[in-house]
């Protein structure tokens, strides 16, 4: 087989890079390892950026979002013992976001594929990249019991943080940068309607956050030690946990339900540098994870979608090879700005068990900052909403 840009992966980053490329005029090839129901069936991300916004709607992939997706101006904070307040990210930098979940935006995107005839490989067994640092790379992997191989002119990794892509660059080229949290979010959907707005809560018993994905279905998390048993946490515990963090007002406006999905991720920050070696560029998940704290994930994956498409179209359009060259530095400054504000929202919210009397005063008295100063509002407003993308 042979192809322009091999994908690797056909999570939200790898299908957006196939479905931009096409618009270009650029042909690829994705190879993903699991079966297309197991990818759409996956329930994460459910905060987009404008930034994301503004790309599903230029390049035509919005008609659901548009009607389905919930937009909201900001996020509200609350901790205990004290009156919550929003901090409106609208008013202040002027950019909205949508609550439209990623197993959504999935199935707009396997929608899409299949309107234009993609190629698109599932239960690829094998993945294996060759020749990354050669001007002729490949791909190849185990299709019912045989051996296929792409060839390439340039290969996308978008394999997420488990894929193989990254491990293609060589140990002494990769620098890694990582830090681990203490804890872990169970997270529960119900078929019920949500609270208004997002909300964070910092309480003496852990962290908790109310999100939503429709007027019909909402999203709770609550912040849980690394062992923690999913088995010990039937749905009675659960809400009744996640009920105790909230303010009681509050807690009286959660609408109890069945949960659809409960599952518990660890909390890590990671950056590989640099996120391209030879012809290989890595975007979205397998070069960086962010705590889910500042929701950036899937927003950071589709801001290295558009460096990435934005470089292989202008390298097939010129010839110029520059901003494949400086893709890595051009995707890490916006990683890095998201991040950060993850790291900071992670330390500001949660209750670290390591915490001494005084790390407890000046988280408290950080929050007290941030609700009285509208200068700390606007700041944390510019950081929540996600920078905007260099247009050069
Ligand atoms: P993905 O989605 O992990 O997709 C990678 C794909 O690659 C496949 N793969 C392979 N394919 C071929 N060969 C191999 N060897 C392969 N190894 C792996 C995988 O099967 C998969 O299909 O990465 P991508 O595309 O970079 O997308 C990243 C996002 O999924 C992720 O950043 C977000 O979900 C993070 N995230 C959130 N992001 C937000 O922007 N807003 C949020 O509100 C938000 N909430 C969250 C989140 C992530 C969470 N979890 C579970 C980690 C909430 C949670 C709880
Ligand atoms: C979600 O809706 O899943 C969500 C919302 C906000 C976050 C993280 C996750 O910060």
């Amino acid at each position: 087989m042979k192809t322009q840009v091999a994908i690797v992966g056909a999570g939200p980053a790898g299908m957006l890079l196939s479905e931009i490329l096409h618009h270009h005029g650029i042909d690829s090839v994705v190879v993903e390892r699991q079966s297309r129901d197991y990818v759409q069936a996956r329930i994460r991300a459910g905060v987009l950026e404008q930034t994301t916004v503004d790309m599903l709607r230029q390049y035509g992939l919005s008609a659901r979002m548009d009607q389905e997706g919930h937009a909201h101006d900001g996020m509200k904070i609350v901790w205990a013992g004290r009156s919550e307040f929003f901090i409106d990210v609208h008013k202040h930098v002027g950019k909205r976001f949508v609550a439209y979940g990623q197993t959504s935006i999935q199935e707009d995107l396997f929608a899409a594929a299949d309107r234009r005839n993609a190629r698109v490989i599932f239960n690829a067994g094998e993945v294996a990249l060759h020749g990354v640092d050669t001007d002729a790379p490949s791909v190849s992997l185990e299709l019912d019991g045989r051996r296929v191989t792409i060839e390439c002119d340039y290969i996308a990794g978008c394999d997420g943080f488990h894929g193989v892509s990254r491990r293609a660059i060589p140990a002494d080229v990769l620098k890694e940068f990582e830090k681990i949290y203490p804890f872990g979010w169970l997270g529960i959907l119900t078929p019920q309607p949500p609270l208004p707005d997002i909300v964070y809560a910092n309480h003496p018993r852990g962290f908790a956050l109310a999100s939503m994905r429709s007027p019909t279905l909402s999203r709770y998390y609550i912040q849980v030690p690394l062992d923690t048993n999913i088995e010990d946490w039937p749905d009675a515990r659960f809400w009744s946990e996640l009920k105790a963090r909230f303010p009681a007002g509050m807690a009286a406006s959660i609408v109890e339900g069945p949960s659809i999905e409960k599952s518990i991720a660890p909390l890590r920050s990671y950056v590989a540098e640099p996120m391209s070696y030879g012809r290989l560029f890595l975007a979205g998940d397998a070069a960086h994870i962010v705590p889910p704290t500042g929701a950036k994930g899937l927003n950071l994956a589709f801001s290295d979608v558009h460096y990435l498409s934005r470089a292989l179209d202008h390298r097939y359009r010129t010839g110029s090879p520059d901003l494949l060259a400086s893709y890595s530095e051009t995707a890490l400054r916006r990683v890095w700005h998201s991040v950060r504000t993850s790291w900071y929202l992670t330390n500001l919210l949660h209750r670290f068990p390591s915490s001494t009397a005084f790390d407890q005063r000046a988280q408290e008295y950080e929050l007290d900052f941030l609700k009285s100063s509208p200068s700390a509002q606007v700041a944390l407003a510019e950081q929540y909403a996600g920078l905007p993308l260099e247009h050069t």
